[in-house]
């Protein structure tokens, strides 16, 4: 199998039973499911619990992930990084930081209501087509939205809804009525120029542009933040921009004008060095109108996984708390570790360096979705057994260390019965809202265990008994464990009813209702300094990005339609006059080179397409350009991958 593409792995159906693959051996067999434990088990109790690490991608329900942290962190560590890490990682270090919650802080009516929307790296056509729904309504209700992109993403250009005859026959909506072709990780560059535009407006117009009363009452650093922009030459901000006064100015006059102004943003600010400045800066912008925290306008940060922040709610983080750790202690009478463990690519670090003797991974596919291939790859390959709980197939199963063992689950459409009841899961969505999540096909096979389930034995096999964890009765009602959540984690009060409701319930947020729990409980302006925008050690930036075709490392289909690229994704998108410049043409192959730090990375054969890109600027897909993402490249405490700013050369290929 490890000739197979990933396109074909994703593709060869779900495994029913648990598989091991023995040191030196070349295939899995099959394993008992007590065995596949008692070898887990044995292996975690022979180590310290530091030198095994947890990693959770983001489709773990609340019930698993809740039992998983607690699982870990009565084993004893808190290495738990998860997907979190490579993706929204910078969104909730900056908000925490500016808004004292590291979520966003808009609802769905919030989008409807908003008189301005700003869609900033992010590709809604794509990735969150349920968004054009919220944004169609919102431009019917007269609201505008601005696009700020390097790529002209055409689900954001026009959009039909499919639930609506009258849109299907008009040919559909374009969704944004700006469209700011912004070079790659020039946001900050251009957020400022937006802001010294608002400033201009306020001078001209005193006391209608800027929102005063709110800078007084609830912000903080106001005086610092406008000292530095003006020191900001303007001249030095369009250029690392990429855009002129005359894109920008009926967009400061949109923002001038009103008041309720939602910014959204996705992967393409936070996967950059500087990802937790672009966030703070998208919060400077937001403060200056008062945006924050009334109908109509806040920060909309828009997540990938359908509970990858539910995860983090549940206390899936390598940096937890104080207050979640001694809610734990509290509860179930034991000491939890508190020193902070490792995140996805300090993980990576620590394998390399022989330090993780056990990785678990609840879901996910962490070799093709971290950076660096080839080294995270051998990295992982020091571990001596490797667990993945899986629904599908995937390249992890493949890279490995030196044993392994496939734990297959039910998926989430499955039905979960337990005891002959029915069971239903829990989740949170990008708006705080918490739901129930249940499955109703017939599981494929009735060996298959549920997550919660394997969660429980691996705590059987691992921990001596304890009466406070009460693992054979969880996992037989995920009611008992709505109960632990609501008695540890806050604004779960009454959680078995409230989420029984038909709409579930929202989370409590500090920034909706202008309570910011930050130092001094104000909302803080930041001073960012302006990034790197052009390439240093070679002459290309590269971004890689998602096709229509694709959940993250699992591709469907080989065609990204919306950008008219068919059957094939090894592709470098390049700008046409960058490849006149070369004298290339559609279709030419070339190797494409990273350079970082004097490092070099090399990936062969891929297509050239000539692209409405900024200069210099080009765009490949992930995972299939990750080996190229040099995993020192990461972002300023967020520590997330840069996997939207990569240098890199292009050679034609040689002949083969
Ligand atoms: N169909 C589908 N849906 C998905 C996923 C999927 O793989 N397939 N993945 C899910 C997940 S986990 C996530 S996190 C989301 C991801 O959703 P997105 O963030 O929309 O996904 P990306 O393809 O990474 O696209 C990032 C966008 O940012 C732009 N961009 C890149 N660099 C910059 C920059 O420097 N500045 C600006 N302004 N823009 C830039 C790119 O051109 C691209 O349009 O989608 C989720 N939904
Ligand atoms: N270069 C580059 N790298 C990136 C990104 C990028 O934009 N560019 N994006 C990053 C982002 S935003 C993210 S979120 C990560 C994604 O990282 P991951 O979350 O690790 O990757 P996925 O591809 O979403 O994982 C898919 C696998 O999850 C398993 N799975 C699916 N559903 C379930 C389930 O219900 N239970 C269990 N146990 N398993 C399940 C299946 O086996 C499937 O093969 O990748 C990151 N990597
Ligand atoms: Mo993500």
């Amino acid at each position: 199998m490890s000739t197979w593409s990933d396109y074909k792995i994703g593709r060869s159906g779900r495994i029913t039973e648990p598989m091991y693959l023995a040191e030196n051996a070349n295939h899995y067999t099959p394993i008992s499911w007590e065995d596949a434990f008692t070898k887990i088990g044995s292996k975690l109790k022979s180590i310290d619990a530091d030198d095994a690490v947890f990693y959770t991608s983001g489709r773990t329900a609340n019930e698993t992930a809740f039992l998983y942290q607690l699982f870990v962190r009565a084993y004893g560590t808190n290495n738990l990084p998860d997907c979190s890490n490579m993706c929204h990682e910078s969104s909730g270090t900056g908000l925490g930081r500016t808004l004292g919650i590291g979520k966003g802080s808009v609802t769905l009516n919030d989008l409807y209501e908003a008189e301005v929307v700003l869609v900033v790296g992010q590709n809604p056509g794509t990735n969150h087509p349920r968004m054009l729904s919220a944004l169609q309504k919102c431009k019917a209700n007269g609201g505008k939205v601005v696009h700020v992109n390097p790529l002209p993403e055409v689900g954001t250009e026009k959009f039909v809804d499919p639930q609506s005859p009258v849109e299907i026959l008009k040919g559909g909506t374009k969704i944004s009525d700006y469209f700011l072709q912004v070079r790659v990780n020039g946001d900050i560059a251009m957020l400022k120029l937006l802001a010294k535009g608002l400033f201009e407006a306020e001078e001209a117009n005193p006391g209608r542009v800027l929102d005063r009363e709110f800078i007084a009452q609830y912000a903080s650093g106001f005086d610092v933040y406008r000292a530095q922009l003006n020191q900001e030459n303007k001249d030095q901000l369009y250029k690392d921009c990429g855009l002129t006064a005359q894109q920008l100015k009926p967009v400061i006059e949109l923002l001038a004008n009103n008041t309720k102004i939602i910014i959204c943003w996705a992967m393409g600010i936070t996967q950059h060095v500087n990802g937790v400045a672009n966030v703070q800066e998208i919060v400077n912008l937001l403060l200056l109108k008062g945006a924050v925290g009334k109908p109509g306008a806040g920060t909309c940060p828009v997540r990938g996984h359908s509970n990858v922040q539910g995860d983090r709610t549940m206390g899936i983080f390598e940096k937890p708390p104080t207050r979640l750790l001694d809610a734990l202690d509290g509860r179930f009478h034991f000491q939890s570790p508190r020193e902070h463990g490792y995140d996805v690519v300090e993980s990576i670090e620590a394998m390399a360096e022989n330090k993780v003797k056990f990785f678990f991974a609840m879901g996910g596919n962490f070799i093709s979705a971290t950076p660096d291939s080839a080294f995270t790859g051998k990295a992982m390959q020091n571990c001596d057994l490797t667990v993945q709980v899986s629904t599908k197939l995937n390249r992890s199963h493949l890279v490995t260390g030196k044993e392994a063992i496939i734990l297959p689950c039910l998926a989430r459409t499955d039905a979960d019965i337990q005891q002959g009841k029915k069971q239903f899961y829990t989740v949170e969505n990008s708006m705080g809202v918490v739901h129930q999540s249940k499955g109703h096909r017939p599981a494929p096979s009735a060996a298959l265990k549920s997550e919660v389930d394997i969660v429980c034995s691996l705590a059987e096999a691992t921990l001596s008994a304890q009466d406070t964890m009460k693992w054979s009765s969880w996992r037989n009602d995920y009611n008992l464990i709505r109960d632990e959540i609501e008695a540890v984690i806050p604004g779960f009060d009454d959680y078995n009813r409230k989420v029984r409701q038909s709409n579930g319930f929202h989370l409590p947020n500090g920034a909706r209702v202008r309570q910011f729990n930050t130092s001094n409980g104000k909302a803080q302006f930041t001073v960012n300094h302006l990034p790197q925008v052009d390439p240093k050690e070679a002459e290309y930036i590269m971004i890689t990005v998602r096709s229509h075709d694709q959940y993250n490392t699992t591709i469907y289909g080989l065609d990204d339609r919306y950008r008219g690229i068919l059957n094939e994704r090894r592709v470098v998108m390049m700008n046409d006059e960058d490849a006149l410049e070369r004298g290339w043409k559609r279709g030419q192959v070339v190797d494409i080179e990273s350079v970082f730090r004097g490092e070099k990375r090399r990936v062969e054969r891929f297509i050239v397409i000539p692209f409405n890109i900024p200069r210099k600027c080009v765009a490949t897909y992930f995972p299939e350009c990750n080996a190229l993402v040099p995993i020192g490249a990461k972002a300023h405490e967020s520590n997330t991958p840069a996997s939207k700013f990569v240098e890199v050369n292009l050679y034609a290929s040689a002949e083969s």
